[in-house]
């Protein structure tokens, strides 16, 4: 397929074409917010061989602005790394022991017929369980090829509640969608909290345009228990105890309302449950708040006050801030905030977080429920590690089929999750571009492409831009997308249904078609006009998110009072726990206790701990947080020499205080640990952690780097909303080792 060169008559044209080489339009695919525009440039041999030579920003995409980040920049490297996996492998020796034959496809595909067939016959379906997750964000490769052939398989569900599960429901439960303030209404905010969120990273396209609301006067600021990279570039940055947030949030909304900060006209005509959240409110005075936080009281009151009486006031949070015990009800607690100050539909303030519910993709066209059994028993993802090893019993899990994602690295309670992954019954898939630490395991390795080489369609979730990912290059080798595998399982399994092997374009066309019968944001918005024009945008009223005042909530109105939160069993007000990970339970002991419980949904099993373990001593504990990587995306683009080369070797942060007390000098090896498990890594003695934490970026492959990650020892008990992971609410030991 030969893709159409984009257009090259626009206004800012800087495209880099020469006479020798087409310019193909992509998106990049990674889990990031700002879903850029990419351009390959591609040059075709005399023998129609097509080869990417240069890869960059598209110059006429509105967030990208042809620049791309330091992840992504290199990532022609990454997709002719020679690492590439190009044939499909079968294991030879013992699970794990890198002994490998190359198959064909067809020996593949028939060998995983056959052991699924055996499974279904003697377990029923469900006995096989796929993982992926956010491998490539696209609409294909991830939405259509997670649903499709495993619902007409009949195999497990997987409940993808890893990344941001507790603040969606909570924001969709208290505003009714995840709409945002788009980042060019930036400019309009006169002051910004940028709450547990780490934008100059993980969303780096957002920071030109917090940059130009600095110059237009705008106050930042940043809170985070690490100063981060976006912490260095704001006004005031403010360090709470990991986990306090819910708490330091009604705490300055107490500040507000003593003060007689808060808008009680727009609360009467926007809110449901104002007298209750008063009254919630009125326990959490700003000592209290600053206690449980510890922050100085005067932080409290100052911070309540800026936010209240600045304004456009804008709250920009992402998800590393609720994967925590209290994630959900924290993210609850500060979406109060705005509307106690009446900032909702202000353009430039109330809130950003996610776009994503501006286009949701037809769930009948994307998963054809109707045509399908009735759904499996959902397994959470985060309790992969328990579910293999006998949590999920009726029926065991027999086969697992991985795909866009790199369990062994980035679930929580590694080693778990490895003792499942070493079971000689289980029969384990893994498709990748790479031998990561979870295709290692398998028993079957299948190749994939990489996002040059296979037709997809992206949205973003910081922005409201579709645009259509063409493939640049042929396949690598023998490698085949997400999609084009399940047609072939499909096959393999004799399912006849058209809508399993449909190719690429014909599943967007088909979704397309049906999202937009049911949502005029996509009026006009054809497969077609994405292959020619690049990126399209909503089509979105000109007013802020919620400047018409309504909610689309049951009642209309911000339910600060959220009945779906007390038919869901959940505190309907939005609140403060105070529960926190123990981090001296050792996993098997928990293993064990569960053998006994049908109940995978609680979280609460993790409290009590192993109080007798000496090693532990609870008023010795740190809490670490692993917030994501600068040069990494998670654990993809990880193995990438320049990537590696800008993290360095794996480290752990840790205040000078906490260093002295554990007689820590910087660049010592330190063993991390706690009941779970543990890990070496290098200290950096540095004030940027505030005492009492240390912190330590997610997405090391554990291979590279003597075996084990920090995964070893983050809990994979469940947060408050939706099944959401924990890795942020982790107590761990720190001692210097001899090298
Ligand atoms: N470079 C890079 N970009 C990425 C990713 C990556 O791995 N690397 N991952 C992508 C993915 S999957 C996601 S979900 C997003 C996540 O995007 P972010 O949410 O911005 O990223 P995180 O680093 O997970 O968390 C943000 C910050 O929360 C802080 N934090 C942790 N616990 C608490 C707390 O209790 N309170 C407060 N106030 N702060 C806390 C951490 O120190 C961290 O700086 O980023 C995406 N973009
Ligand atoms: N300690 C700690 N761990 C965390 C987190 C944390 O905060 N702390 N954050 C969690 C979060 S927010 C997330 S979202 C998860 C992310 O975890 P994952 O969803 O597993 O994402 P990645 O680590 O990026 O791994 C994706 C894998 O998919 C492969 N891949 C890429 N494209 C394709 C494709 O088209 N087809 C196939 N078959 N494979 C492909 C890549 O090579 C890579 O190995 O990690 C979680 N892990
Ligand atoms: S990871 Fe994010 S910032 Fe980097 S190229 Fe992809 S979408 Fe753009
Ligand atoms: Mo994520």
């Amino acid at each position: 397929m030969i893709a159409p060169t984009p257009a090259t008559d626009s206004p800012r044209d800087s495209y880099r074409a020469t006479a020798d080489t087409t310019l193909i339009r992509g998106a990049c695919p990674h889990d990031c917010p700002d879903t850029c525009g990419t351009i390959v440039e591609v040059e075709v041999s005399e023998d129609g061989q097509r080869r990417a030579v240069a890869f960059y920003g598209d110059p006429n995409h509105p967030i990208t602005n042809g620049w791309l980040c330091g992840k992504v920049r290199p990532y022609l490297d990454h997709v002719y790394h020679p690492d590439r996996l190009i044939h499909p492998l079968r294991r030879m020796g013992p699970k794990g022991s890198g002994e490998w034959a190359r198959i064909s496809w067809d020996e593949a595909i028939g060998e995983i017929g056959d052991r699924w067939r055996g499974i279904i016959a003697e377990h029923g379906a469900a006995a096989i369980l796929p993982y992926s997750y956010s491998g490539t964000l696209g609409l294909v490769n991830m939405g259509v090829s997670s649903g499709r052939f495993w619902n007409r398989l009949g195999a497990s569900q997987l409940d993808r509640a890893i990344c941001g599960a507790a603040a969606e429901y909570a924001v969709e439960a208290t505003l009714g969608a995840r709409w945002a303030v788009p980042y060019a209404d930036t400019a309009h905010a006169k002051v910004i909290l940028i709450w547990g969120h780490n934008p100059a990273s993980t969303a780096p396209h957002f920071m030109p345009f917090l940059k130009a609301a600095q110059r237009n006067g705008c106050t930042v600021v940043v809170i985070d228990p690490k100063r981060t990279r976006t912490a260095r570039t704001a006004d005031w940055h403010v360090a709470p105890r990991p986990g306090t947030d819910g708490a330091l949030a009604l705490g300055m909304a107490h500040v507000i309302i003593s003060e007689g900060l808060h808008d009680e006209a727009y609360l009467a005509a926007h809110t449901v449950g104002w007298p209750e959240l008063r009254a919630r409110i009125m326990e959490f005075p700003p000592a209290r708040a600053a206690e449980i936080a510890e922050l100085p009281v005067e932080d409290v009151i100052r911070l309540a006050r800026l936010y209240a009486t600045s304004q456009p006031g804008l709250i920009k949070i992402a998800d590393g801030l609720q994967r925590n015990h209290m994630g959900g009800q924290t993210v609850r607690a500060i979406l109060a905030l705005p509307a106690l100050t009446g900032q909702y539909g202000v353009r430039g303030g109330g809130l950003a977080y996610s776009t994503s519910g501006y286009l949701k993709w037809d769930g009948e066209a994307v998963n054809k429920w109707h045509d399908c059994p009735p759904p499996a028993r959902a397994v959470n993802m985060n309790r992969l590690g328990a579910a293999l090893t006998g949590e999920a019993a009726d029926p065991p899990i027999q086969s697992l089929f991985v795909f866009g994602s790199n369990p062994a690295a980035i679930a929580p309670n590694a080693a778990l999750v490895h003792e499942g992954l070493r079971r000689e019954d289980l029969f384990t898939v893994v498709h990748e571009l790479f031998m990561t630490d979870t295709a290692e395991m398998a028993d079957i390795v299948l190749p994939a492409t990489s996002n040059l080489e296979a037709p997809d369609l992206h949205k973003g979730y910081g922005h409201t831009l579709l645009r259509y990912n063409h493939p640049a290059i042929a396949p690598l080798g023998e490698s085949k997308s997400n999609w084009d595998v399940m047609r072939l399982l499909a096959a393999e399994m004799g399912f006849a249904e058209p809508w399993l092997h449909q190719d690429a374009d014909a599943v967007i066309a088909e979704v397309l078609a049906a999202t937009a019968a049911r949502n005029p944001r996509l009026a006009g918005i054809t497969l077609e006009r994405l292959k020619r024009e690049g990126q399209i945008a909503l089509e979105l009223d000109d007013g802020a998110p919620f400047a018409d005042g309504r909610f689309p909530t049951p009642s209309g109105k911000i339910e600060l009072y959220s009945q779906r939160l007390a038919s869901d069993g959940h505190d309907p007000l939005p609140g403060y726990s105070g529960k926190f990970d123990d981090g001296r339970m050792d996993r098997r002991m928990d293993r064990r206790r569960l053998a006994g419980s049908s109940d995978i949904s609680s979280g609460s099993r993790r409290d009590d701990g192993d109080p007798n373990d000496s090693r532990f001593d609870p008023g010795d504990a740190l809490s670490l947080i692993t917030p994501a990587a600068h040069h990494f995306v998670t654990s993809s683009l990880a193995n990438g020499p320049s990537q590696l080369r800008g993290e360095g070797a794996p480290f752990v942060e840790i205040h000078p205080a906490d260093a002295a007390a554990r007689g820590i000098d910087h660049g010592m090896m330190v063993c991390v640990e706690n009941g779970r498990g543990g890990v070496m890594l290098r200290a950096v003695v540095t004030d940027g952690v505030r005492p009492g934490v240390v912190a330590s970026p997610k997405g090391r492959w554990s291979k590279l780097f003597g075996g084990r990650n920090v995964n070893w020892t983050t809990s994979d008990a469940l947060g408050d909303f939706a099944g959401q992971s924990t890795f942020h609410s982790n107590r761990v030991w720190l001692r210097p080792v001899e090298e």
